[in-house]
């Protein structure tokens, strides 16, 4: 900055305050550290003249020689640190403040506070000694309380006392101006400081109704446990000279002067750590963000909070790191994998994992402010989800390429076919030579990506028909022959087929193995959803007990008392059982709490947030007789078997249910007394912490069929239960199938899309997490690779995934 710029100004009638335009443009191109140095005190009391012997300069900030004051608002002049070329110093002077009996008080305090709260070096300038009188014009220090927060809820503001707020406070330097005393204590001469902390102590003496200046020298000593003091003569004794300082020469000026003002410089220049927040320096930008914060409390009547201020300010500078990391990520992947697409999925996994890497480095180095992480994950989960988008790329990429190579190594074949040239007798021997031949060319063109095994089934798939039609017209060949070509294609088609589910199995894996999270948060959630379940759970049963104290009372009014006597009995037991069930479970919170921090969850957020759920479901008293062994088991194995595929989960799951299902029966049910009752409560509870999720939309009929199948068959075990849900749901899921399809209708890819969407919703996301993005990618690899798709064909395809992995994995594997 060339010159001072007004920063902020009183504008209206000088109630509200804006932050001027051109100094703010400047701030923010300040990107090193700043020191913020403020000088606050009467008008025309030589404050300009002082702040601009900090840059060696004798001009910069107009020097006032009328009374009336040259400064209004606070100005800014920011230039390069004299003594840290790798800091700057910004210099805020401040209009002169008003004698106590005139003046604006309300204008006064606030510019007051928003100098305190914008500097990291306060200099307050009086001019003669320091008396009550001086003190008494910085009774501003003590309406700070009035004017700031500390901490955001703190209601009572009187209770903040200066120490709350000395943590974020700047030094304090007073400057006395033309002091003509000697600098003396009793007669005994003193240095600057100690003339200060002795105008400090507290005096016995008059204390006025309005003006306490022992009370003002506690509340300066408590908000500013940082002071010095310097105390200046005047520094030309020629009346005309002093009105035009700028214009004198060094040569001009007392030496006692100049080099009191000197020692006052080298102080202030020597800040080391110029203005910090929480220990991290602040740059232009920084400085303006707070600056606004400031400013916007103030004008809308609000007291500041110096808490909210700096929060605010560190969440856009967490956001802004965010978003400018994830700027860094995608530039990088971008450059690395879009021109050599397709890639192999080790291949695009490892340039992943370097720029995610690099980018959580790049992170580090800006986000200074997040203490705790919270952006950080925030960054991770974005950067998870762009990568999911290069992976699609990708796929698309394998997929246009592979159909390629296929195409173009066909032709070959089709314009034979075309000829009619396999039609004659050893027709179908040389198809296959020259099918075999295609396969070769396909085999040996390299970095086909991903789709590779996955396109030239399709495309055998494609051709079958047509191969059979050559076999069949062959003379040549006999049955045998051919029943033999047959069984030998179809071998090859299921190797190539369990090659490929290998393969998903292994790209599974990779992506659980990408998706890594940091064990804290996951670790946080689970607890999170432990307590949430708890405290519902505890809340309930305080109004149970509550609503059966009121009855009890109610009996008594109405002069019942036998059934109040009998009621009152009855609530104990309940107080006792409830007592005794809230220990119960606080104990097993507390023992899994310890199990799980003890075998951390290792991978996959989405295993954990299901965990957590489940675990808090049965925590809050889902299947209360088995709840405690059924947890620890649960638990056990999960956190024994991480990462876990959903499959994984799924499997978990369902062999400690299928074990503790008869143990639940016996313990809580005797099998005779099955009564529909309560064989409705254990669905009901059943399903509405496992199933409704699942399928949200034919929960109702689901529910009709449920209990049409169970009752029906009573007594049933556990087991029989669990192959009942299963078959229902299998039925139900078809049901919505077709329900929604017509066969033959031609339907759009995006139409496609979005009912798949809906139905995985539905089906998997409820329930497993995992298992829904399981069944997504082979959803949609099987519905995309074939469109476009009619009605019936979707159906088909739907049914037939849906039959192979969601039903059979959820729960036929492991009923
Ligand atoms: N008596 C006296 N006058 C000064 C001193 N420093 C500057 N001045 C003069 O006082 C007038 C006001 O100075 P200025 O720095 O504008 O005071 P401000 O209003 O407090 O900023 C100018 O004419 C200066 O030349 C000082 O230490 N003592
Ligand atoms: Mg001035």
């Amino acid at each position: 900055m060339e010159k001072p710029l007004p920063l902020i100004t009183a504008c209206g009638d000088g109630r509200k305050f804006t932050i001027n335009e051109e100094a703010k443009k400047c701030l923010l191109s300040i990107d090193k550290p700043v020191s913020v140095v403020a000088i606050v005190g009467k008008c025309r009391t030589g404050k300009s003249y002082l702040m601009n012997r900090l840059y060696g300069k004798n001009s910069g900030f107009d020097l006032g020689s009328t009374v009336q004051s040259k400064t209004k608002g606070i100005w800014i002049w920011a230039r390069p640190h004299p003594g840290d070329s790798n800091r700057y110093l910004l210099l805020m002077d401040t209009e002169g403040l008003h004698s106590v009996e005139r003046g604006n008080v309300t204008y006064d305090n606030q510019l007051f506070t928003l100098a305190v709260l914008l500097c990291n070096c306060f200099v307050y300038n009086s001019q003669g000694t320091i008396d009550d009188n001086a003190l008494r014009n910085l009774h501003l220090v003590v309406e700070l309380t009035e004017h700031i927060k500390g901490q955001a809820g703190t209601n009572g503001r009187i209770e903040e006392t200066g120490v709350t707020f000395n943590t974020y406070f700047p030094q304090f330097i007073w400057v006395v101006r033309d002091f003509a005393l000697q600098l003396e204590i009793d007669g005994r001469a003193c240095t600057s400081d100690e003339y200060l902390e002795h105008a400090l102590q507290q005096k016995t003496g008059k204390s006025g109704a309005i003006f306490d200046p022992n009370a003002l020298r506690e509340c300066i000593r408590n908000f500013f446990p940082q002071r010095k003091c310097f105390t200046l003569q005047k520094p030309v004794d020629d009346d005309k000279l002093l009105r035009r300082l700028d214009q004198a020469k060094d040569s001009d000026i007392k030496p006692e002067f100049l080099k009191e003002a000197q020692r006052f410089c080298d102080v202030v220049l020597d800040d080391r750590g110029g203005f910090k927040v929480q220990g991290n320096t602040i740059n232009g930008r920084r400085y303006v963000e707070l600056a606004e914060t400031y400013v916007q409390a103030i004008n809308s009547g609000a007291v500041p909070c110096i808490g909210t201020a700096v929060e605010t300010m560190m969440q856009v500078e967490c956001q802004r790191a965010l978003e400018e990391s994830v700027k860094h990520y995608r530039k990088t992947m971008e450059n690395n994998t879009v021109p050599n697409m397709p890639l192999f999925v080790h291949e695009l996994s490892s340039l992943h994992k370097q720029a995610n890497e690099e980018t959580l480095g790049v992170y580090k180095g800006i986000a200074v402010f997040d203490a705790e992480g919270n952006y950080q994950t925030k960054l991770e989960e974005q950067l998870l989800a762009i990568y999911d988008e290069y992976v699609q790329n990708n796929i698309e990429a394998s997929r246009r390429k592979c159909k390629s190579i296929l195409q173009n190594a066909y032709s070959n074949i089709a314009s034979k076919i075309q000829a009619g040239h396999y039609t004659g007798a050893g027709g179908y021997e040389e198809y296959q030579a020259d099918y075999q031949k295609l396969k070769e060319i396909y085999a040996n063109t390299e970095r086909k990506g991903p789709c590779a095994d996955e396109e030239l089934e399709c495309f055998n798939e494609d051709k079958k028909s047509e191969g059979k039609a050559i076999m069949a017209v062959d003379k040549a060949m006999s049955q045998k022959e051919k029943d033999l070509a047959d069984a030998r294609e179809k071998q090859q088609q299921e190797a190539l087929r369990a090659k490929l589910l290998e393969q998903q199995q292994l790209q599974l894996q990779q992506e659980l193995v990408d998706k890594e999270k940091s064990n804290l948060a996951m670790m946080q959630k689970v607890q999170a959803e432990f307590d949430k379940k708890i405290r519902a759970t505890q809340e309930r049963h305080e109004k149970d007990v509550q609503g059966k104290e009121e009855e009890h009372q109610r009996l008594l009014r109405e002069g019942l008392r036998t059934q109040a006597a009998q009621h009152k009995e009855k609530l104990d037991v309940f107080k006792e059982n409830q007592r005794e069930l809230q220990e119960k479970y606080q104990l097993q919170i507390a023992k899994l709490g310890q199990e799980i921090r003890e075998n951390p969850p290792k991978s996959d957020e989405g295993i954990v947030e299901f965990c957590a759920q489940l675990l808090g479901g049965l925590a809050s008293g889902f299947l209360e007789g088995v709840g405690e062994s059924l947890m620890k088991k649960f638990v056990r194995e999960i956190v024994a078997n991480l990462p876990l595929s959903g499959k994984g989960i799924s499997c978990v799951i369902g062999k400690v249910i299928e074990q503790m299902a008869p143990q639940f029966l016996s313990n809580i049910l005797q099998p005779e007394a099955w009564s529909y009752d309560l064989i409705k409560l254990f669905l009901g509870q059943l399903i509405k912490e496992l199933t409704l999720g699942l399928l949200g939309r034919v929960g109702e009929s689901l529910l009709k069929k449920l209990f049409g199948e169970i009752v029906a068959k009573i007594p049933f075990d556990g087991r029989g239960i669990s192959c009942v849900i299963g078959e229902v749901i299998e039925q139900m899921a078809s049901h919505v199938v077709f329900n929604i399809f017509q066969p033959g209708e031609a339907l759009s890819r995006n139409f496609i899309k979005q009912f798949l969407g809906q139905l995985i919703g539905g089906l998997g996301l409820g329930i497993l997490v995992e298992v829904g993005a399981y069944l997504w990618k082979n959803l949609t690899r099987e519905i995309m690779a074939n469109l476009p798709l009619s009605g019936g064909g979707v159906v088909r395809a739907t049914g037939e995934v849906i039959g192979k992995i969601a039903i059979l994995v959820i729960f036929k594997k492991f009923f």
